[in-house]
């Protein structure tokens, strides 16, 4: 692995944390495969040789309390949704070069050899623990088995994980009060041996690979945090059994205690990033692409994950490696959680929008990709809601980049058929390559959302430039310049967006009659002549009426509804982690330093204009003064003020927020306010207008 500058001459694979087979997949677990596949076409992009794998988690009591509900076999209940999801990613286009499963015989011979290393190195010990147990029915109860208190933080928590409350990884024995999910009963907790990795000796290691990782800081700076408070050793096996067995070691025949148990799913789940990998090799042959070479000698292994699974990310899984003699992660993409409409998912509530319901719904999942990819930073916490689902569609993506994309070929094809024979300006030259660069900085910040905004900032560019140079009113000879520098944007946006939105990306190559596929294309296609002649284009994208947005909501508020009724009737314990209680959103993990916060000019300003932009439900376009000069900006507030009252009102407001283009408007700044309800920040005494917030 190196740690140069994407694209480097190593093999990189991106990998996608695995979803346990265990129920259907919504929005909200595709935040993060969405995002792995946008990194992986990014970094493709860049010239990156680039694997994407994932695949099916299962094993462990995720899947065996669920197959005992069903009253179900455990291999054939994980095995319908593994089907399932491996017919449900394409469908999004998330496009994996391999997706396997965990109980395969790949990853169970490279888990075997895995264990066996930590063995052979001395990194396996037993220890006496106790386990809970379900006396009645005599039967252990590990993990997911068993509900409680967490000894941390005191909230309800399952065996292996405080779910609800402050995150942590659970060692077996630590769940106070422990009572059986099978049955109810009460458990008592029992001695048994068990094996043990001994990560404490690893801290070391640890504390210098986070130094060296990559990726979102949030996925460095909590286990750094754990490790100064003391790594525990990690309990590798579980009275269980469903799961590989653990393997015989080489004096197993003085050592009877593993013959019933079985490794923990944490075990084998990672290893099926190489088993996965090695799946893909076996299949397009080593030349192609050699799993060994990244693995093993010099690749870049970037994992996307969710935030909830860091620590098994940066603790457990780089130890295992480095003991095993494997490769070190290069990076660990972290994301944050989503909620829906304010409030966390929940599967067994049924509020949730079902990936296979968004798509009934009759939705392009490119619409998704983008919403999912551009609402916050991968590492932020995002919300979905219907309305912004709808406002980013029709702003950006009709609005900005079809828009720019349609008048520009059309009046192309119309007055020439095809792309003009002049010369590229240099100005426009210039901006692409600046797009160009500020893509690959993206990608290299492991932001596909900076990526993304590289290509609709180039789109707006182009709707400016087209307005500025007025080639409507130009005779043929004197617009050709314009309308060859428009189709070539046309076409850097279409390399641009690729990643995020790749069916319509294909769509604009194919109208503009490009050679070749715009999924191949790398970055400097977007600076390549486009052909010559071309036919009629047609629109990429197609408006989100308000009133679809408003049979949607209503969709949901009924099913909220029912959630909430069912909520009050039932005590369910299995909110989802991608949400959380978002009634008062967590405090931040990180520190942001002095300089972070400097960085932010914040001032004291006034409404001075205010009047509602017509074609949108919530936007509201705001001139305000803010002393040095009156600035528009965009805010999402009509709903929630009574727009004429908003004049004179004093405001805090972000002055050096990117600027956005919403509904053609540009916005330039960011209105402060609080909550659900858009409470407007303002001063209480009367520090004049312009005035810096400290
Ligand atoms: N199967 C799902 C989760 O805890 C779990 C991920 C495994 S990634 C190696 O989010
Ligand atoms: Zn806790």
């Amino acid at each position: 692995m190196s740690h140069d500058e994407f694209p480097t001459d190593d093999p990189a694979v991106v990998t996608c944390g695995l979803p346990y087979a265990n129920g259907d997949l919504h929005i909200g677990h595709l935040r993060t495969y969405v995002g792995g596949d946008v990194l992986t076409r990014a970094l493709e992009k860049l010239g990156q040789e680039t694997a994407f794998v994932s695949g099916s988690d299962m094993h462990g009591t995720p899947i065996a309390v669920q197959a005992i509900e069903d009253d179900i076999d455990p291999e054939a209940f994980a095995l319908e949704y593994h089907e399932q999801y491996e017919e449900t990613f394409p469908r999004f286009d998330v496009a994996f070069d391999n997706y396997g499963h965990t109980h395969q015989e790949t990853n169970r011979e490279l888990t075997h050899e895995i264990v066996e290393a930590l063995e052979r190195e001395g990194y396996v010990e037993e220890q006496e623990i106790k386990v809970a147990w379900d006396p009645a029915d005599d039967q252990p109860l590990p993990d997911r088995y068993v509900v409680g208190t967490c000894p941390y933080c005191g909230e309800t928590a399952r065996g292996d994980e405080c779910d609800e409350g402050c995150g942590r990884h659970l060692e077996p024995g630590e769940i106070e009060d422990p009572v059986s999910k099978i049955s109810g009963n009460p458990a008592e907790y029992r001695e048994r041996t068990h094996k043990f990795f001994t990560v404490s000796k690893l801290a070391e290691y640890l504390s210098e690979f986070l130094d060296r990782l990559e990726g979102t800081p949030n996925a460095q700076n909590q286990p750094r945090q754990w490790i100064k408070e003391g790594l525990q050793d990690w309990c590798i096996t579980r009275d269980l059994d469903w799961g590989f067995e653990y393997p015989e070691v080489a004096d197993a025949a003085e050592d009877d205690t593993a013959e019933d148990l079985v490794l923990y799913v944490w075990v084998d789940a990672p290893i099926e990033y190489i088993a996965s990998t090695k799946q893909y090799t076996e299949r397009v042959g080593p030349d192609t692409y050699d799993w060994e070479e990244t693995w093993k000698e010099s690749g870049e292994i970037v994992h996307v994950i969710g935030r909830d699974i860091i620590q098994h990310h940066t603790i457990f899984w780089p130890a295992m490696l480095h003991v095993a003699d494997y490769n070190e992660p290069r990076a660990v993409v972290a994301s944050g959680f989503m909620s829906l409409d304010g409030d966390a998912f929940s599967t067994s509530r049924n509020r949730a929008i079902w990936a296979q319901e968004y798509l009934d719904e009759g939705f392009h999942p490119d619409l998704l990709r983008y919403y999912l990819t551009t609402v916050g930073g991968f590492q932020d916490d995002i919300d979905f809601s219907w309305d912004r689902f709808r406002e980013r569609v029709n702003g950006e993506l009709v609005g900005t980049v079809g828009n720019f994309a349609y008048r520009s070929l059309l009046f192309a094809y119309r007055n020439y058929e095809g792309t003009p024979d002049v010369d590229l300006s240099s100005e426009v030259e210039d901006r692409i390559v600046e797009a160009i660069d500020e893509f690959e900085a993206g990608v290299n910040d492991y932001s596909i959302r900076k990526a993304t905004q590289a290509a609709v900032d180039l789109a707006s560019f182009g709707n400016e430039y087209i307005q500025r140079h007025e080639p409507w009113n130009l005779d043929d000879e004197a617009a050709a310049p314009v309308i060859r520098d428009c189709v070539q944007i046309a076409k850097a946006v279409a390399v641009l967006m690729q990643p995020v939105t790749p069916e319509t990306a294909r769509r604009l190559w194919d109208q503009l009659e490009a050679d070749g596929s715009v999924a191949d294309a790398t970055l400097e296609a977007a600076l390549e002549a486009p052909p010559e002649s071309f036919g009629e284009p047609t629109e990429l994208f197609e408006k989100i009426p308000a009133e679809r947005v408003a049979e949607l909501n209503e969709k949901l508020d009924e099913r909220v509804a029912d959630a909430t009724d069912s909520e009050e009737t039932e005590s369910d314990d299995t909110t989802e982690s991608e949400g959380g209680d978002m009634d008062l959103e967590p405090l931040a993990d990180e520190r942001i330093d002095f300089d972070d916060f400097q960085g932010l000019d914040i001032r004291v300003g006034e409404i001075v204009a205010a009047e509602p932009i017509e074609d949108s439900d919530d936007l509201v376009r705001l001139e305000v003064d803010i002393g040095l000069e009156t600035r528009q900006v965009v805010a999402g507030i009509k709903q929630l003020h009574d727009v004429e009252t908003l004049p004179d009102t004093r405001v805090v407001l972000l002055a050096n927020m990117e600027k956005a283009e919403l509904f053609g408007y540009e916005s330039n700044g960011m209105v402060l306010a609080a909550g659900e309800e858009a409470d407007l920040l303002t001063t209480h005494e009367d520090a004049p207008l312009g005035s810096k917030i400290r």
